[in-house]
């Protein structure tokens, strides 16, 4: 009889708890936030107050720009989408890298397409290494028909969105400590011989 009661008592507590979840007058309401581009960030100016999140609507509020899903709090950088994706106020912003990231042609009419990680001259790969504030230090791709696995350094100047001019001082160098602890002859407030005795390379964006 006693085990009787105990398994009426637990099914008249379960029928209160399931109770409570279906109609709703119970449950606790919360705020949900919209996350239209599904970066698991939500909206705060959009918003649902109701028991359980709608489908696209997160307890997150924190999306400064929910039309990207690659721009949320903590995201990396991209360097040439034209979209703040961490949300601190700048746009690209990069250093150097994301400066000459992009295609470009030089005044010889050579093409040149650069990305984070490597330059590529008209088919020969230079792989970036090292970034400093004016300079990249590369490895010479293994797959280049001249100078492969060598070290190379590119000195930049007068970057702007569309233009800037490089020297490529060190090509064939046998280590990157060597073009570390070489002083850079390259002068940038000489274009026209200031690359060695040869004038720097303009870029300018395809
Ligand atoms: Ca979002
Ligand atoms: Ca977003
Ligand atoms: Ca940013
Ligand atoms: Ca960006």
């Amino acid at each position: 009889m006693k085990y009787q009661k105990s398994i009426y008592l637990l099914f008249i507590f379960t029928i209160t708890i399931l109770g409570s979840c279906d109609n709703g007058d119970n449950c606790l309401q919360q705020t949900w936030y919209e996350d239209a581009d599904g970066d698991g960030f939500g909206n705060p100016n959009s918003t649902q107050l109701v028991c359980t999140a709608p489908s696209d609507y997160v307890s997150d509020n924190t999306d400064f720009d929910d039309d990207n899903a690659t721009a949320y709090p903590g995201a990396d950088e991209i360097c040439d989408d034209n979209i703040d994706n961490n949300g601190d106020g700048e746009i690209d912003e990069c250093g150097l890298i994301g400066k000459i990231v992009g295609v470009w042609t030089s005044n010889f009419g050579d093409p040149y397409t650069i990305t984070s990680s490597f330059i590529n001259i008209n088919g020969s790969i230079f792989e970036i290494l090292v970034v400093g504030t004016d300079y990249v230090i590369c490895r010479n791709s293994l797959l280049n028909s001249f100078n492969a696995g060598l070290y190379s350094k590119f000195v930049f100047t007068q970057l702007s969105t569309d233009k800037f001019y490089f020297c490529q001082p060190f090509y064939d160098s046998e280590s990157q400590s060597y073009i570390e602890n070489t002083t850079d002859p390259t002068n940038p407030n000489d274009l026209n011989n200031g690359c060695g005795s040869f004038s720097w390379v303009e870029l300018t964006r395809d």
